[in-house]
């Protein structure tokens, strides 16, 4: 039986392409920029793309592959691809929710308690000699039992916020229509009610069009002198320079983010904050998770390869 032609594009860590080699007739690129280079005929026969990266696959990509059938994405985030050109070509796209909920709603709490407790500075400060030589570093800040605000309860929000309810966290959130919650969580109808009754500002709001901006100037200039932004989701739902603003003139606390508007060439006034901790877009980057990506993203191939319903489909 002639096997499937499927197109990888994106840069895969090693235990994800054997297995795509072994069932399928696989082409594999590092970025959708390279679609140019294969032959006419090769590109016509390519029936599934696995995708990964934040690069943007829209019509002109699809039209390069006339024989398209199937779009499967490694991330819960599709921002990148074009589902609304995907579906006026009847190409079907899929993508990696949950599987990632809790590395992700894990890195959230990671970098606020990294924040709060000046966790980098003060492994220097210890590796330095200046525990010994200058004694105790400055004092920190607490998490625990604080106001906690999230901005979009989805899958991920909602993992979130469990976890800071665990921390003792008093939960506003704010989503398009209240949710069905663990009671005593508190529903904001409007984004800057929530920045305004929240110490801590987590956006897990999904990324795309419809968001972008989403958490505006008028919600930062909501937040509280002493609050503190924290940043999971895409860079395009925080108006960027409203926050940096907010951050170089002191006006919030500070800033948690792992998510930037321009990865990973990220806006320079972020590296002179001193008020920030910063991470490199790894919410979901740990072996078991991407592991977990890896298998429900070639899942997803499979399923249409067999004819089988979608596991996790977009449109
Ligand atoms: C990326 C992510 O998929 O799932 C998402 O939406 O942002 C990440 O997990 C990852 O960076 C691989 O591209």
């Amino acid at each position: 039986m002639t096997k499937t032609v499927v197109l990888s594009i994106g840069s895969y860590a090693e235990w994800d392409i054997p297995p795509m080699r072994a069932d399928y007739d696989l082409t594999e690129l590092s970025s959708p920029a390279g679609l140019d280079g294969l032959d006419a005929d090769r590109r016509a026969a390519v029936r599934a793309v696995a995708y990964k990266g934040h690069s943007p696959f829209g019509a002109a990509q699809m039209d390069l592959l006339p024989g398209l059938e199937l779009i499967a994405n490694f991330g819960v985030g599709y921002d990148a691809i074009d589902v609304a050109a995907a579906s006026a070509r009847n190409i079907r796209v899929t993508n990696t929710p949950d599987v990632l909920n809790d590395d992700v709603a894990d890195l959230a709490i990671g970098m606020l308690l990294a924040l709060n407790r000046n966790l980098t500075a003060n492994e220097a400060w210890l590796h330095r000699g200046d525990w010994s030589s200058k004694g105790d570093p400055q004092l920190a800040r607490k998490l625990s039992g604080a106001r906690a605000g999230i901005m979009g309860l989805g899958r991920i929000g909602r993992e979130i916020a469990d976890r800071m309810a665990a921390f003792k966290m008093e939960i506003h959130y704010h989503s398009r229509s209240r949710k069905e919650t663990p009671e005593g969580w508190i529903w904001h109808e409007r984004p800057e009610d929530l920045a305004a009754n929240c110490d801590y500002l987590v956006v897990a709001l999904v990324g795309g069009k419809a968001t972008e901006g989403y958490v505006s100037r008028s919600v930062i200039e909501a937040m509280g002198p002493d609050s503190v932004i924290c940043n999971i989701s895409r860079g395009t739902t925080i108006d960027e320079p409203a926050m940096l603003d907010a951050l170089e003139a002191g006006r919030i606390r500070g800033a948690a983010l792992d998510v930037f508007r321009v990865e990973p060439d990220l806006d320079p006034r972020f590296l002179k904050l001193t008020n920030a901790h910063l991470q490199p877009h790894q919410g979901s980057a740990t072996v078991e998770t991407r592991k977990g990506m890896g298998a429900l993203q070639r899942a997803n191939i499979a399923a249409f390869v067999a004819g089988k319903p979608l596991l996790t489909a977009v449109n």
